[in-house]
């Protein structure tokens, strides 16, 4: 005990503002002791999350609302699931962040400020749909490894920044560019600063589309430290993970990208339909680009209580990647007949539209509410379960809620 390291006072002075009360016998305090009330932070109250969301995982941090909680139109941060591959990075300061272009098809590697990139360039606001790839991975048999998202993984949030393709101009391309890749702050979670948590990216097309923003706003205000703070790239109707967020680095590539998960079979499926459970090897593995059309009942809860008689009101939102959703249906009797759902138009390009209907029931009972979207070309939500895939990625089911009419 005796030569025991006692911490220094100015580390305990930081402890204690950490805490927000004295530590009274803060001097006893071995040096590298971690107090318990560091050792479990909340994390509703750390990301100002609704409590109902729910916690996948907290090494790294994985969090998922439920079906009810999407419910607003604009997704709000209390409500947006969180997906992280690495240790959100600490201290930034966005006085001093800068991103920087570099890659084989550079003309000359170049750097802005995030000061730069706002004054620089025009800014441009959109709602864009955020799908992680996994979402309702839970659902698939044999199970796939990763995180159990059920229906929660997705949102809808306003972003406004300026347009990678305005920035890529700006930087000065070779002809041979096929792709971009982002680079991003946030660490390993084995420590190890030299690898990447994940570096993904889109091809060129995607990279130009005018929706695809280096973001520094979502609705309205600084992006919250868990979703990308200072700056992300969102780029809507893609799987998630082509959202980088915290980025300081874009390379120009003049192949496919090969940064962490973008190899293997990460974010991959099959390139043609394999059996349930079979081996596919890494060559016969496609990168997932648009995600498939979707919905989501938010209203009322799956376990409404209604009166025989009556009728309910039900409402949700329904996407489809890069495509429209044309129409969305609803089923009381398991898929056997579908009757259609008033649909809105999309407020922009790849930002998800809003659907609702008004339900009769013929008599009382216990129902299921299906709703089921199809795009623009004509392809529809499975009922059940999509094919499987090794990853369990991309299960676009249709979402289904309970309801008893008493
Ligand atoms: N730098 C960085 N960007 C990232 C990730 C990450 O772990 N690190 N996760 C990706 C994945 S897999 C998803 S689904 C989305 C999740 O975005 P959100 O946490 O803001 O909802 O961010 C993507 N961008
Ligand atoms: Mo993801």
């Amino acid at each position: 005990m005796n030569r025991r390291k006692f911490i220094e006072k100015s580390a305990l002075s930081t402890l204690a503002a950490a805490i927000g009360s004295e530590i009274v016998y803060g001097n006893a305090l071995p040096k590298g002791y971690r107090l318990l009330a560091l050792q479990d932070p909340d994390p509703f109250k750390m990301f100002n999350k609704d409590p109902q969301m729910v916690v996948l995982n907290d090494k790294p941090w994985n969090i998922e609302a439920v079906a009810h909680l999407l419910d607003d139109r604009i997704t709000p941060n209390k409500y947006m699931f969180i997906r992280n591959n690495g240790k959100i990075p600490e201290n930034i300061n966005e006085n001093e962040w800068s991103i920087r272009f570099d890659g084989e098809s550079v003309k000359q590697k170049k750097s802005y400020t995030l000061q730069e990139l706002k004054s620089k360039f025009e800014h441009h606001t959109y709602q864009l749909t955020l799908e992680c790839g996994g979402n309702g991975r839970s659902e698939f048999d044999p199970p796939a490894k990763g995180n159990q998202w059920t229906v929660g993984a997705v949102s809808c949030a306003t972003w406004t920044g300026v347009r990678l393709r305005d920035v890529l101009e700006d930087v000065g391309l070779k002809n041979d560019a096929v792709y971009i890749g982002y680079h991003a702050a946030d660490t390993h979670l084995s420590g190890d600063p030299n690898k990447e948590p994940i570096s993904r990216g889109a091809p060129m097309a995607k990279a130009f589309q005018d929706e695809t923003l280096l973001a520094f706003k979502m609705n309205g205000k600084d992006i919250p430290l868990a979703h990308g703070y200072p700056l992300r790239l969102v780029a809507g109707g893609w799987p998630a993970s082509v959202s980088g967020k915290w980025i300081n680095g874009i390379s120009i590539r003049n192949k496919v990208h090969d940064g962490e998960k973008m190899t293997g079979s990460s974010y991959r499926v099959p390139c043609e339909p394999v059996a349930p459970g079979e081996k596919v090897e890494d060559k016969d593995m496609c990168i997932i680009e648009s995600m498939p059309v979707k919905s989501l009942i938010t209203y009322p809860k799956t376990g409404a209580t209604i009166k025989n008689g009556s009728s309910l009101s039900i409402r949700g939102h329904a996407w489809a990647g890069e495509l429209e959703v044309a129409k969305v249906e609803y089923s009381i009797d398991f898929g056997s007949t579908w009757k259609t759902c008033k649909l809105e138009s999309p407020v922009n390009r790849l930002a998800w539209q809003h659907f609702s209907a008004s339900v009769q029931f013929p008599k009382k009972g216990y129902y299921e509410v299906w709703a089921k979207a199809t795009d623009s070309q004509g392809e529809s939500q499975p009922m059940v379960l999509p094919g499987w895939n090794p990853k369990g990625y991309l299960n676009n089911a249709c979402h289904r809620i309970a309801v008893k009419v008493s």
